[in-house]
């Protein structure tokens, strides 16, 4: 069956029932750990949304702004007329961005939070009342089905925000190639990744003056002890990051301060001071890495975007595998460098667009008249 035709109330308890499982051999595991996704429930996701208004926390900013100086360049490479899939759309916050210069046929948003759905639906039809919305209640990290509705039509996937980065690298590339079997042949993908860069950046960015990202880690623990009858003491514990350089990733820990018991749907756990729940990976790559990434996860960079400071970078990428030495060669006759304009604001900067923009894309024109209602 597909997802996104389970019944709100059979995915309501299978989700429960994934979370008790993870929960419960999370615990159990030395080192102990639970999959970040469950850090965002409700209360996650608004902790999550503070945490990108944060001074600390410059991914969003900085991709929201290389997004709006290369969305004109990204138009011109993906055309226009394509079906915007967006995975894990959260609020949405990005795409009337993208919405407005690419000028898609339609938008499927997939969200697990069937709240932020609608809420970003609203927002999205009331900005783009031409547009077409079939907005999708799933995890994305299956393989899904589109709907019908979009069925022949080009598909540009869009995942903003470094997510991918939450998955180590074996599990980032099985989502890559998913992502690819959903969107099928012929589709494009806009994903955001984050940079490896100076831990005295990357670590405020995830343990915040505020204490905005530590409410977040903790939540966690509340959302055990409400939803998995836990008897967690919170008072015990407390949010730690670590930047784990080996794997270039930053890590979310929840360390107990003393000697801890409690039991979570009636099982029993006990904690040494000192020993830490690992939560959440926040992978980073060089942009090379980034670049071997997508093609393991069966897609060929095509273009890339970064701010000045090379602390984040949008990718674009084909589906399919660029394997043949011939073409290789015609790739090179192609290869235009487009060295970065330096009038314009935020300092995002194509380095290489390895394929012209095909003729339908050349005539791409700067706004999609009749989408954008001001
Ligand atoms: C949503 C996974 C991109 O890793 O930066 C932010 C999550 N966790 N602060 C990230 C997160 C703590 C975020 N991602």
């Amino acid at each position: 069956m597909l997802p996104q035709q389970k019944g709100r109330q059979s995915l309501f308890a299978e989700v429960k029932s994934s979370f008790r499982a993870d929960v419960l051999e999370g615990l159990a595991g030395k080192p102990r750990t639970i999959p970040a996704r469950w850090l965002y429930d409700r209360r996650g996701s608004e902790l999550f949304e503070a945490i990108t208004a944060l001074p600390e926390y410059y991914p969003t900013r900085t991709e929201r702004a290389i997004l709006q100086n290369a969305v004109g360049d990204i138009a011109a490479l993906t055309g226009r007329n394509r079906v915007i899939v967006e995975f894990g759309s959260g609020s949405s916050a990005k795409t009337p961005i993208l919405l407005s210069e690419v000028c898609p046929a339609a938008y499927v948003p997939i969200d697990i939070s069937a709240e932020f759905l609608m809420e970003s639906v609203a927002a999205l039809s009331a900005a783009f009342p031409a547009l077409p919305i079939f907005p999708i209640e799933s995890d994305f990290t299956e393989r899904l089905g589109l709907p019908e509705a979009i069925d022949g039509m080009a598909r540009l996937g869009f995942f903003p925000g470094s997510t991918i980065g939450n998955l180590v690298v074996a599990d980032a590339v099985d989502l890559l190639r998913a992502m690819a079997a959903t969107l099928g042949v012929g589709s494009m993908l806009l994903i955001g990744i984050d940079r490896i860069k100076d831990r005295n950046i990357l670590l405020p960015a995830y343990d915040d003056a505020q204490g905005v990202t530590a409410a977040f880690n903790l939540n966690l623990l509340h959302r055990i002890n409400r939803e998995l009858s836990g008897t967690v003491p919170l008072d015990a514990f407390s949010h730690v990051v670590r930047w784990n350089e080996v794997e270039t990733r930053i890590e979310m820990h929840l360390m107990a301060s003393r000697d801890v018991h409690f039991s979570v749907d009636g099982r029993p756990f006990s904690m040494a001071s000192g020993e830490t729940i690992h939560t959440e990976n926040s992978f980073k790559y060089e942009l090379q890495g980034a670049q071997v990434l997508l093609r393991a996860g069966g897609w060929s960079p095509i273009a890339d975007w970064t701010d000045r400071d090379g602390s984040f970078s949008l990718m674009l990428a084909k589906m399919g595998a660029s394997t043949s030495a011939t073409s290789n060669v015609n790739r090179r006759a192609m290869l235009r460098v487009m060295e970065s304009d330096s009038g314009r604001g935020g300092g995002a900067s194509m380095t290489a667009a390895l394929v012209a923009p095909s003729r339908d894309a050349q005539t791409t024109e700067k706004s999609c008249v009749g989408t954008m209602r001001n």
